[in-house]
């Protein structure tokens, strides 16, 4: 009898738990699988905002898979990814978008936004809508928000002192590989060369390159101050990156999937942005405790060769007429 209660339970427990698992299973294979590509690491606040924001967020019917350190697709080839529907998710640049999209060039021009909160005006104002639509339409890729990344920064393997960009003259800077960021490396004053993210420490560990240009919390995180020696503040892009989203995968959503999804979105992009701030305000002393000298040049010069060499481009004939003056405005 009591063998037989026993076997009873035993037979309901594991029809309960085959039954659970068959419901668990039908659940994970209707949520959504969004897989997102980044050359980010994943202690990079954008990363963080991702998995600890976003993800639990959505998690009710989408599941969010990163890969970082480029581990999926390479630096620059997400966007491709997506559109072609071999993935769902990425953290693109402006310089990235300017590679399918001239005018996007704009959007990647040094010395152009002021700060994170005007980064976040351009992007919710009237006057970029026509940008977003333009990705959806030709691309299918939907830009759901406008993501910090910092004030970019010379950091040099050389010790020579950096005032002015004729000091740059003959040093091998180098920028992420695409013309944007090859234009912003020559209007700087330097000799670029294009180089995927993940080559950079190497590089600068045995001399192949001079230097490299990022923010501060990036060159914590990908530890760039063990092989580097001088860090000049010129904060010549006060970049930016878009999460970015199939248009797909969008479509196929619920309305009130579509709205948590966008909000889930915005909210990580204002907790990541916050604390990349706060990074970016405590960091300097810690590059200056690991030896680096860390200083602030002669930033005017900068700001008046780089905005000359952009607005005399053919880079610059690309963007709509007025609208430089029209972000400087927000
Ligand atoms: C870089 O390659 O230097 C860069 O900072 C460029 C950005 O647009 C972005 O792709 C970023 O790398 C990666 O997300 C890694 O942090």
């Amino acid at each position: 009898m009591r063998f037989s209660i026993h076997r009873r339970g035993v037979l309901a427990t594991a029809v309960a738990v085959s039954l659970s698992a068959m419901v668990g299973a039908v659940h994970a294979a209707d949520k959504v699988k969004l897989r997102l590509s980044s050359p980010a690491t994943p202690t990079d606040q954008r990363a963080v905002a991702v998995t600890t924001v976003f993800a639990p967020a959505v998690a009710e019917f989408a599941t969010v898979e990163p890969h970082w350190n480029a581990s999926l697709f390479k630096q620059g080839t997400e966007l491709e990814a997506i559109s072609r529907g071999n993935l769902e998710m990425s953290i693109a640049s402006a310089q990235e978008l300017a590679e399918f999209f001239p005018e996007f060039s704009i959007f990647s021009a040094g010395y152009l936004h002021r700060d994170a909160a005007h980064q976040v005006k351009v992007f919710n104002s009237d006057l970029f809508k026509p940008f977003k639509k333009m990705v959806e339409d030709k691309l299918g890729v939907k830009l759901l928000t406008v993501m910090y990344l910092g004030r970019r920064q010379l950091n040099l393997r050389i010790d020579k002192q950096v005032n002015t960009p004729e000091d740059l003259a003959g040093v091998k800077l180098r920028m992420p590989g695409s013309e944007a960021w090859q234009f912003l490396g020559r209007a700087l004053g330097a000799n670029p060369t294009p180089m995927a993210f993940t080559e950079v420490y190497t590089a600068l560990q045995t001399g192949a390159i001079d230097g490299q240009d990022n923010p501060l919390p990036t060159n914590r995180d990908s530890k760039f101050y063990e092989v580097t020696k001088q860090i000049v503040l010129t904060s010549h892009l006060v970049d930016l990156n878009y999460l970015t989203l199939s248009k797909k995968v969008w479509d196929g959503l619920t309305p009130a999937q579509q709205a948590t999804l966008q909000k889930a979105a915005d909210e990580a992009a204002e907790s990541g942005r916050q604390k990349q701030l706060k990074l970016e305000a405590e960091l300097e002393q810690f590059f200056k405790d690991k030896g680096l000298k860390v200083y602030t040049p002669n930033v005017d010069a900068f700001r008046k060769r780089v905005q000359k060499a952009y607005l005399e481009s053919d880079l610059s004939k690309s963007w709509p007429k007025g609208l430089v003056e029209k972000i400087n405005a927000l």
